[in-house]
């Protein structure tokens, strides 16, 4: 369990002044000056060294990313870009940060900037987090006023700017690309990689994209030390996580907590437990709507770090944990995942784009028990041609769900079907 000194959003709730006042008694913006009084690359190799790993959904070493950036500033600038256009189904943690601790973040821009010899930070956000939005430029104006950021930011020479763009409501816009593409006024749609953005980013130039929390919890790493983080977790899954818990528990919450945590205890003692008790649980989808679901057998003995639920034929992904008990109408909870897909596919490449459609109508279909057995072997099939022949990973987040059902409920699906033809009821929950 983790130690409430070891917590680093102590505002997560919002019990407490989210502004600069308030974020300076909870620590943020202190030794700022310090810490940018270090090299660049001493700072790289502290991140590295805490073993921080992308909080967006890949798991990607921050440390590793930030020191694929040139190490000098030739032609073009450099920038760092804040992916907050949090969208996948499930996850709602740094919506929390903006709303709670938006100084973690604007602070963590300029650290991270440095560290990449960057001019500005981009921050990309959800266009429906409006009155985050707003919460976020109010503390933006607010670290400006008080010369924390800007020309000669905290005193140190440096100049750095943070910019505040709204997104207009498309998931793929979460994709680094994509974003990058929407942040240049064009129609967002990801990019092939390589080259990666730390080659060719924005406006052509070295920039790193990183999510929220990535970026919030940097200033903390740098002032209480690397070691301190790396030796919270597992070995490569270090320090604390935002875990967003919903669906069928006693108690839906955000809650930051260990990496490594067993999921039953995660869900016992944060959120009253399953609905019904521990053995009325069917699955869980552990890291957003892109992962594999699990079923209890795995969930059990499960931990909740990256490598463990890769493991297991799941992922962490952004730690949105989906929680679905026996009550579930799990086929028609999937074929929804299907059409969101669907729906957000961007139409560039084929696979995603006639696949999520065709996907969807079979789910559909199947919802009702309205089809052929065979059909079941080709809808695998078609998920399978879709699975890693797409330009970004949405065409493997539409696979995949589809995938887990089949793995692990396929008795359910048949069932439905035979139960059409025969003339029973079709809608009873799965065992
Ligand atoms: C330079 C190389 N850079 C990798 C960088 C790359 C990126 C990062 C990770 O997708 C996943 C996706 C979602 N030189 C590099 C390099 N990089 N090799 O490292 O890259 P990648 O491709 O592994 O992942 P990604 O494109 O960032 C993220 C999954 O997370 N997901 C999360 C969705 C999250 C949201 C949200 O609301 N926050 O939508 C959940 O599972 O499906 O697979 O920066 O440039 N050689
Ligand atoms: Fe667009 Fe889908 Fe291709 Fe991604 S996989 S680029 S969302 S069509």
């Amino acid at each position: 369990m983790l130690r409430d000194e070891d917590r680093i959003f102590t505002n997560l709730y919002g019990w407490h002044d989210w502004g600069l006042e308030g974020a300076r008694k909870r620590g943020d913006w202190s030794t700022t000056k310090e810490i940018l009084s270090r090299s660049p690359e001493d700072i790289v190799e502290d991140v590295k060294a805490s073993g921080l790993r992308g909080r967006g959904g890949a798991g990607f070493p921050t440390g590793v990313k930030w020191s694929f950036m040139p190490k000098e500033v030739k032609d073009k600038p450099h920038y760092l870009v804040v992916n907050a256009d949090e969208s996948e189904p499930g996850t709602c943690k740094d919506r929390e940060i903006i709303r709670n601790d938006p100084h973690k973040l604007v602070e963590g821009c300029l650290i991270g900037g440095y560290a990449m010899r960057a001019t500005a930070a981009f921050i990309y956000i959800r266009g429906e987090f409006y009155n985050e939005a707003v919460r976020l430029q109010a503390a933006i104006d607010q670290a400006y006023e008080a010369g924390l950021i800007g020309k000669n930011a905290c005193g140190t020479g440096y100049d750095f700017d943070v910019i505040l763009h709204r997104g207009a409501g498309a998931y793929i816009c979460g994709e680094e690309t994509a974003l990058l593409e929407s942040l240049e006024g064009k129609k967002g749609q990801p990019r092939l990689k390589p080259p990666f953005p730390a080659g060719v980013g924005l406006y052509g130039c070295p920039t790193t994209v990183n999510n929220v929390e990535s970026v919030a919890v940097v200033p903390e790493i740098l002032r209480r030390g690397a070691s301190w983080f790396a030796d919270l977790g597992t070995p490569k899954n270090s320090g604390t996580k935002l875990f967003c818990i919903s669906g069928h528990v006693e108690n839906p919450c955000n809650v930051e907590e260990e990496m490594g945590i067993p999921l039953k205890e995660l869900l016992e003692k944060h959120c009253g437990g399953v609905i019904g008790g521990w053995d009325n649980l069917l699955a869980v989808i552990p890291g957003g709507s892109s992962v594999p679901m699990m079923p209890k057998s795995v969930c059990d003995d499960v931990i909740m770090d990256f490598d463990t639920l890769r493991g297991v034929g799941s992922g962490l992904g952004t730690a949105a944990v989906i929680v679905l008990n026996k009550q579930t109408d799990i086929v028609k909870a999937i074929a929804r995942l299907s059409y969101f897909y669907k729906h957000e596919s961007c139409g560039q490449c084929t696979p995603c784009r006639e696949g999520t459609g065709w996907m969807y109508r079979v789910m559909d279909r199947l919802v009702r028990g309205e089809a052929e057995v065979e059909e079941i072997d080709a809808l695998y099939e078609v998920t399978k041609q879709i699975e890693g022949h797409t330009i970004c990973a949405l065409g493997d987040a539409a696979a995949w769900p589809i995938q887990g059902l089949l793995r692990h409920f396929r008795p359910e699906v048949e069932r439905r079907i035979a139960a059409r033809k025969a003339g029973q009821p079709i809608m009873e929950a799965a065992e």
